[in-house]
């Protein structure tokens, strides 16, 4: 007992990563009760190398609030929760699935989420859900923001598994395309990265943004193009580009295929009328075109701006050709493919009918994604044939995806809906069941959004607290419920005797051997290797890292495809020994470390096409080209433009529910225009309505000249009701529609709602 007490309430110094964007970067914590009392960067980890920002030291509003869950719960009929034992909740859940799985088959199931910027480990574990209850449909945020890029990566580079980086850290001309890296991060220690290439009077920074951000104010040049004209733009560009014959023929003709019909497309764009209607200066505009393709290394680094808004797959498609026709890819300092560990995406393309479409909308998943803006209709227009049970994880769709009032109404339709999270969330507000998590910090967990070239790096996280109350990870809670749907035995005596016994120098490989022997006399079991190799060599590994048995298979498959890049990450062996010896170092490394370094020319290996080629003609493409006109999203009824969810200093997602985190911008307050304050007699600090097709929310006045005139800007990551309080901030996804969607893979337009604003008396 006094040893518990003692190695509660003294000051340990830890380890660990921030989970608060997709960087994760390496932390120093000091770790004093139960919290933590101090956070910095940790110079030790090989990618941050003692990055972090603001957001990172407020990580103790995750770790400790009021929401957080500690018992299982169960909803009573009145709406209430009572506590329920974790034995009791699972075998209900478990025979609930069995019988909709029996009555109406695997199209009845869906699961949301798996995972938010740095907990991908839970994921493995979930996807087997779907494999019991033969459901295809796996609903994650990724489909309503990245699936555009996804799509195109399948149609460019021959798989959509395959992903692009930049490598802005050392390109001589660098544009950033749609993001604000200042706030929301996403590339490489953003503020340091940005700071060197401003002090650096050779290299040339461009930002395409119709706001003027932290990072546009560090831009050489700033195109401040009206919201949702990037088609323009762009396309104008790239015509610039292919009439003075800058782009690169002998990358196009060793690399590329199609790039004919692309020319020809390119060469009809009318380039003063798209440039005009991007009101943009055209000598800026030739100078970025001239000088991208011009630059010795250049690379595009784009997010949310093009592919939230207006034409985002057109956006995505002119993004991808600007550095393919300049031949700026495959090089230091330019946009590359890389290599991943935890395999996030997958191939599903809808041209292959062996992907099955959605029951109500017949749409198809990208990268086995399926997109949130189908999913209401899923569950309330299909009939007899809709969704009816559902399992979301880390995720908190009726906040975060489009329209929340479609999905909390679809939501409470549900025959079954379980959440799984570590706090009481608005989703887990409206479910049967809520199962509580162990958070980030009480179990071993990762990011899987490694996205380096030449070098990637990965870091296991170790659990630096004791699991709250009753919480279990979720290793734990989808075995013991595969366990209670009779999917799995609850031991596996031989293999677990192996784990355990295997002599050290053998390193795992009798494990190995005699896991491949028994999947390949019980093939149904494979779809549950996460969980047999938790219960099975997961006790071996000791550390309470069982859950990380299943990177095991991950690590083997990365030194097999890409033995010379491992090695000379430091991680030598035979075919048989480097996975697992990668595996070891993984497990040891506090702060992380590299796995893989390629040579540049790799980037070739990584392309999935015959012969490595790229296919720059994407019919699809061409035809919207084709189609295309100069458009206008306002209209006398909906005479603004909103961007409904902008990254800033005080927001992270739906991480953080406890609103005092913040320390400025409690209102999470509405960009307005000068000139339009004025025009609807408005001053800082009023409030108003803003009303779109789909719905009406308050919100509060800034007057700010970064932006242009006719643009609104809200941040997303608000309106979280904490301790089922009124909603802090705006809850952006009231005014969000489910139609205002890309038309091919439904990623919804949240740049371009077009609203209009009603003053409120004071
Ligand atoms: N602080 C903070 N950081 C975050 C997050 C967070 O919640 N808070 N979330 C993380 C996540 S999940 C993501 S996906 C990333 C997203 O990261 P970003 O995409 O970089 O962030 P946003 O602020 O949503 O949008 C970027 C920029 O797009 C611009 N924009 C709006 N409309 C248009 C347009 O029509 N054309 C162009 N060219 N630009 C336009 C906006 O003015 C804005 O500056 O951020 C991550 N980082
Ligand atoms: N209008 C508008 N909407 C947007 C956006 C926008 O720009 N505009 N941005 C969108 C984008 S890009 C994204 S990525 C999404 C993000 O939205 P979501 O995918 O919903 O993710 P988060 O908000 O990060 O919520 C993560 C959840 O995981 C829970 N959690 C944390 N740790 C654990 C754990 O260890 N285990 C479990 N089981 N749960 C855990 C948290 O409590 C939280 O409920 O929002 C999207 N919504
Ligand atoms: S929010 Fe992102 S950039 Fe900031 S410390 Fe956390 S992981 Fe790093
Ligand atoms: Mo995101």
């Amino acid at each position: 007992m006094t040893v518990v007490i003692l190695a509660e309430t003294t000051m340990r110094t830890e380890k660990t990563a921030c989970i608060l964007c997709s960087r994760n970067c390496g932390l120093l914590v000091d770790i004093e009760d139960g919290k933590f009392t101090k956070i910095r960067g940790d110079e030790d980890h090989p990618l941050s190398q003692g990055y972090i920002c603001q957001k990172a030291a407020r990580l103790n509003y995750y770790q400790n609030n009021e929401d957080r869950l500690e018992h299982p719960l169960k909803r009573q009929t009145d709406g209430s929760y009572t506590r329920i034992s974790w034995d009791d909740a699972l075998a209900e859940i478990a025979s609930r699935l069995l019988n909709i799985r029996t009555q109406y088959g695997g199209e009845a199931f869906a699961t949301a989420g798996g995972g938010g910027q740095g907990n991908h480990l839970g994921g493995a574990y979930l996807g087997q859900m779907r494999a019991a209850m033969k459901s295809y449909y796996n609903y994650n945020s990724l489909g309503q923001e990245k699936t555009g890029d996804f799509w195109l990566n399948g149609r460019l580079f021959g798989s959509q598994a395959c992903h692009t980086t930049e490598d802005v850290e050392h390109g001589d001309f660098v544009i950033f395309l749609g993001c604000n890296p200042f706030q929301s991060h996403g590339i490489p220690n953003a503020r340091d990265t940005l700071k060197e290439i401003k002090k650096d009077p050779d290299r040339t920074m461009v930002v395409i943004d119709p706001r003027r951000t932290e990072t546009a104010k560090s831009a050489d040049i700033h195109l401040q193009l009206k919201p949702g004209t990037d088609v323009y733009l762009l396309s104008a560009m790239l015509s610039i580009i292919v009439r003075e014959n800058l782009h690169d023929e002998a990358f196009l003709n060793e690399h590329c295929t199609g790039f004919d019909s692309v020319k020809e497309m390119l060469l009809n764009i009318p380039v003063d009328e798209y440039v005009a209607a991007a009101d943009v200066p055209m000598e800026d505009v030739l100078k970025v075109a001239r000088g991208f393709a011009q630059a010795e290394s250049a690379c595009v680094r784009a997010d949310l701006g093009i592919q939230h808004s207006n034409h985002s797959t057109l956006n995505s498609y002119f993004e991808k050709l600007f550095f393919l026709i300049t031949g700026q890819f495959g090089k230091k300092g330019c946009n590359n493919l890389h290599d991943s560990l935890i395999p996030i995406l997958s191939d599903t393309d809808e041209r292959n009918p062996k992907f099955k479409r959605s029951v109500h909308h017949g749409m198809f998943p990208v990268s086995g994604i399926f997109p949130p803006n189908i999913l209401p209709d899923e569950i309330l227009k299909a009939g007899d044939r809709r969704i009816r049970a559902m399992i979301v994880d880390s995720c908190n769709p009726a906040v975060t995806w489009p329209d929340a009032t479609a999905h909390k109404k679809a939501f409470e339709s549900l025959d079954l809906l379980v959440v799984v999270d570590v706090a009481m969330t608005e989703t887990a507000q409206l479910a049967d069941y809520v199962l509580p998590a162990a958070s980030q910090f009480e179990k071993w967990e990762f990011t899987g959004f490694n996205m380096e070239f030449p070098k990637n790096g990965f870091h296991a996280r170790h659990p630096l607290f004791p699991a709250k109350g009753e919480t279990l990870q979720e290793a734990e809670i989808y075995t013991r419920l595969l366990e209670a749907m009779g999917e799995i035995p609850k031991r596996f005596p031989i293999l677990s005797r192996i784990a355990k016994h295997e002599p050290q120098f053998s390193s795992h490989l009798g494990f190995i051997a005699a896991l491949a022997a028994t999947l390949a006399t019980n093939k149904k079991q494979i779809r549950y290797g996460a969980s047999i190799l938790y219960r099975t060599l997961g006790p071996a590994l000791g550390n309470d890292a069982a859950s990380m048995a299943v990177l095991l298979p991950l690590t083997l498959s990365l030194a097999q495809k890409y033995p010379d890049a491992v090695r000379r990450a430091g991680h030598p062996g035979n075919k048989l020994t480097q996975g697992i010896n990668l595996f070891k170092a993984i497990l040891a490394a506090r702060s992380g470390l590299i796995f893989s370094e390629h040579r540049f020319e790799d980037v070739w290996k990584l392309v999935k096409n015959p012969q490595q080629k790229i296919t720059l003609e994407v019919p699809e493409m061409l035809e919207a080209m084709k189609k295309l006109k100069v458009d206008d999203l306002t209209s006398e009824q909906y005479p603004f433009i909103l961007s409904a969810g902008e990254r800033r200093s005080y927001n992270a997602n739906q991480i953080y529910r406890n609103p005092q985190w913040r320390k400025v911008d409690h209102a999470g307050f509405m960009r307005m225009h000068p000139e339009d304050a004025e025009r609807l007699d408005l001053t800082k600090g009023d409030r108003v309505k803003c009303h779109s097709e789909t719905g009406s929310i308050e919100a509060v006045i800034e007057i700010d000249n970064s932006v242009r005139t006719g643009y609104l800007m809200m941040p997303h990551g608000y309106g979280s009701n904490y301790q089922k309080g009124s909603p802090n901030g705006p809850e952006i996804n009231l005014i969000t529609g489910l139609d205002h969607c890309d038309p091919i893979h439904r990623t919804p337009l949240h740049k371009s709602v077009p609203v209009n604003i009603e003053k409120l008396s004071a």
